[in-house]
């Protein structure tokens, strides 16, 4: 599962998304945090066409803390996430989404530049005069947040990345520009192309309806993507993340796994003992499946394939593992 951090200047309306997105109360004053089903429509269609007894969906968790970047609890709790939701207020006559986000930028590349400077001091101390090993790292950190570009954009090598994930930098992690939109308007373009927009506020609202009405009610407004698949697609998209699904009688379910997995580690994601003992992965992608009508049909007309340890597994690929221990 992974965790997603809400950034954004006070009032961006961050908790009024954390609120949208997991339906939850967002109480002031703490970091809330709450774990949302991530939707899927293909679950279902697999659930019913299997009569699984099961279904389980992916998970992601959203962690909404107050004060922003200027609370150090607030910076901790975020240096732990897996990507970072920059919350970017769109609505109000006042709103100047541009220069916001450029705010909110600086503010974690200063972040940043804090923690790598004192690490430098502390390993500068330790190095007694001399450059050392540990150094080398914090000192191409230093540079780049220096130069105001963010450490995942600083060309840095693999192992300097290794040495630096002890210190947790958040420009680092993959970060995903929402813009928080006034009803009835668009994403602004100034905001880039990346950009998702979300109707926190009218979302929110309909946090505490039923389903059916909830969904009425943001047809009226024009909201067809709900907020939370919005966010979600663009993490995932950030993340590098795609979904592989297992199905059957016992149960359908949704995992994860970082895009570019070969079939060994995608199994591990089930269990470690699938990547252990891996032996072959028989496998065919969703459409094709739903094509066939059901795994029978598709076992019948020699649609599943076979596939061995170097496969690369596809968005939407359904997996049967074949393993030993
Ligand atoms: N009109 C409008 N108001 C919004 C929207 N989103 C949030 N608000 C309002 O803006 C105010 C601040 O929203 P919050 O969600 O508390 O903002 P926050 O980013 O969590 O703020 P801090 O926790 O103080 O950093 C609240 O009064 C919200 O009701 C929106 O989309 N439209
Ligand atoms: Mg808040």
């Amino acid at each position: 599962m992974k965790d997603v951090g809400l950034v954004g200047v006070p009032f961006s309306g961050k908790s009024t998304l954390f609120t949208a997105l997991t339906r939850a109360g967002a109480a002031g004053g703490q970091a809330n945090v709450a774990v949302v089903q991530v939707p899927d429509p293909r679950l279902d269609v697999l659930t019913d066409m299997e009569h699984s007894k099961k279904t389980v969906a992916a998970q992601v968790r959203f962690v909404d803390v107050p004060g922003g970047l200027s609370s150090t609890q607030g910076v901790a709790k975020l240096r732990e996430v897996d990507a970072l939701a920059l919350v970017i207020r769109c609505f109000g006559t006042d709103a100047s989404p541009a220069p916001e986000l450029a705010d909110v930028r600086s503010e974690l590349l200063l972040a940043d530049l804090q923690v790598v400077d004192s690490a430098l001091q502390k390993a500068t101390k330790r190095g007694k005069g001399k450059t050392t090993a540990e150094m080398v790292p914090l000192q191409k950190a230093h540079d780049a947040l220096s130069a105001e570009t963010p450490l995942r954009a600083a060309s840095l090598d693999p192992a300097d990345v290794i040495e630096l994930r002890g210190i947790a930098p958040l420009t680092l992690k993959p970060e995903v520009v929402i813009a928080n939109l006034e009803e009835g308007t668009e994403v602004p373009a100034e905001l880039g192309p990346g950009a998702a927009g979300v109707y926190a506020s009218i979302e929110a609202e309909t946090a505490e309806m039923e389903p059916e009405e909830a969904r009425a009610l943001l047809e009226e407004f024009g909201v067809t993507e709900p907020g939370l698949e919005t966010v979600i697609a663009a993490c995932y998209s950030a993340i590098d993340l795609i979904t592989f699904l297992t199905t059957g009688e016992d149960e359908t379910r949704a995992w994860e796994v970082r895009r570019g997995a070969k079939a060994p580690e995608a199994s591990g994601v089930i269990h470690t003992d699938l990547e252990r003992g891996f032996i072959r992965a028989e496998v065919i992608g969703y459409d094709e499946l739903v094509a066939q009508g059901s795994m029978e049909a598709a076992k019948a007309h020699g649609k599943i394939r076979v596939e061995g340890k170097d496969y690369v597994v596809a968005e939407g690929d359904i997996l049967h593992v074949r393993f030993a221990v």
